[in-house]
């Protein structure tokens, strides 16, 4: 097993990881930016080390400064968490150059699936659904683009390779604004990602966002844990996710559950990750596969009992996974809704103190979250504070503790989110189940 951990995040993930390394009795050792000296996993590791000034750029993207922390406190292992480095796949190299392990699957697939195209054509080739569109990168010559188009049909849209997320792409919906389409998300992309090569997919005007855990330990063996719903979302940040997603068939969830499982054997995955599919008509479409925990990890944990952090920490250390798909039981439904410190009105971070903190509590309640009374939200980093996440044996139960949970929750100081979350728990057709990926913003008056 690893003996010592270093935990290359901020704020509650980095608490998350420092717990589920404790549970194994795993060393741990924190870096933090200057002004996070007070976080809360750095005040809980066994070691920590100060890798540089508050800027990003400087600290936890600071390659060089965390393989040396690694060097001088003993750390034989990285894991990153989500963001910063998590799915950058020269780290993952420089750190196993190094002599040291990174915490998720070879640089190799990180590289496969940061690249859209060879993501999309992995995904094929293994039988999982995807969109229709141009088979690989568009070529430069505007004939076989306008014939490439006319094949899929308008409307389409056109996506940078190296993309993802939301960034890089352009819709168009008839052709004779293809041509000057093509030529702006090339040239975004250039300036963006330094990487020209575009793609073209037919675009699902109504779709939910549907996304597939799995976990794999590099072995041979790979097992999904069911599917997670965010499809409310305002403007690609989400905002409230849950787990199962609500009214899909079993039959057409089932086929693409066992898809994603095979997807991880065929392309040699090894760690936890996501397979994110865009979801309409009772069909799944694959767009990207993320090579990192997620965000909303929690939802999955709550109905499957599987620690995902843990099961990480384990794959890492070599283990074969210790289960199998059939001892994988879903029990229940389960909501998580992101605490963000903002504007209510403009959605503006809104960094400060945090005067008075009350978490919610009770049956089926989980609060992610390195809060604590008298904690000051910094400007620097993402404005998550806090995950408030519920379990309940059904959907309306889950969502009836979630509402508990909304009212009990005091966070004074700062502005937050919350408001937005009671309103969203109380939404008729948010109760009902389902809604797309337009839902929110449409509500917000986008
Ligand atoms: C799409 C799409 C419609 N059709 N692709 C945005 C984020 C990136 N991961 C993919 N995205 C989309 N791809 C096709 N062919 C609509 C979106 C999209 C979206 C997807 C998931 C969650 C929120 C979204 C918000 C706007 C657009």
């Amino acid at each position: 097993m690893l003996s010592k951990v270093l935990i290359a995040n901020r704020g509650e993930i980095a608490l998350r990881i420092l717990r589920a390394c404790k549970e194994l009795d795993i060393k741990t050792v924190a870096v933090h930016s200057k002004v996070d000296a007070d976080l809360k996993h750095v005040r809980l590791a066994d070691e920590s080390v100060c890798i540089g000034p508050n800027p990003s750029a400087d600290s936890y993207l600071n390659i060089p400064a965390i393989i040396s922390a690694m060097e001088v406190t003993g750390a034989v292992a990285v894991h990153p968490g989500y963001g910063f480095l998590a799915e950058n796949a020269n780290f993952a190299e420089q750190v196993e150059r190094s002599g040291f392990t990174f915490i998720g699957p070879s640089p190799a697939v990180i590289r496969l699936m940061g690249d859209k195209v060879s993501a999309i054509a992995a995904m094929k080739a293994a039988g999982v659904p995807t969109v229709p569109g141009s088979d690989g990168t568009l070529s430069d010559d505007p004939a076989e683009i306008i014939a490439v188009a006319r094949d899929v049909g308008y409307p389409m849209i056109i996506k940078a390779a190296a993309g993802g997320g939301g960034r890089g792409m352009r819709v168009v919906h008839a052709e004779p604004h293809l041509l000057n389409a093509v030529t702006l998300t090339r040239s975004e992309a250039q300036s963006a990602f330094g990487d020209s090569r575009v793609y073209i997919e037919k675009f699902l005007e109504k779709p939910r966002h549907v996304e597939i855990q799995v976990l794999a330990d590099g072995q041979g063996h790979a097992v999904h844990l069911g599917d997670r719903d965010c499809s409310l979302q305002r403007r690609h940040q989400k905002v409230l996710e849950e787990a199962p997603a609500p009214d899909i068939p079993e039959a057409a969830r089932k086929r693409v559950l066992d898809a994603c499982v095979k997807a991880c054997i065929d392309i040699g995955y090894r760690g936890a990750g996501t397979f994110e599919f865009l979801y309409e008509n009772g069909h799944f479409y694959f767009i990207e596969m993320n090579t990192r925990v997620q965000v909303e990890h929690p939802v999955t944990e709550m109905i499957t009992g599987i620690d995902i952090v843990r099961e990480q920490l384990l794959i890492a250390g070599g283990e074969p996974l210790s289960f199998t798909q059939k001892d994988v039981v879903f029990r229940g439904h389960a909501f998580e809704c992101r605490i963000n410190a903002e504007d209510a009105t403009t959605f503006l971070p809104s960094p400060g103190s945090v005067t008075a903190y009350h978490p919610p509590g009770g049956n089926g309640v989980r609060v992610d979250s390195h809060l604590y009374n008298g904690y000051r939200v910094p400007p620097f980093y993402d404005s998550l504070i806090a995950k408030i996440i519920t379990h309940g044996r059904d959907r309306a139960s889950a969502l009836a503790r979630m509402r508990t949970a909304l009212d009990e929750l005091v966070i004074e100081g700062i502005k937050t989110n919350t408001d937005l979350h009671r309103t969203l728990v109380r939404d008729g057709d948010f109760q009902r189940g389902g809604v797309n990926i337009h839902y929110l913003e449409k509500k917000l008056g986008l």
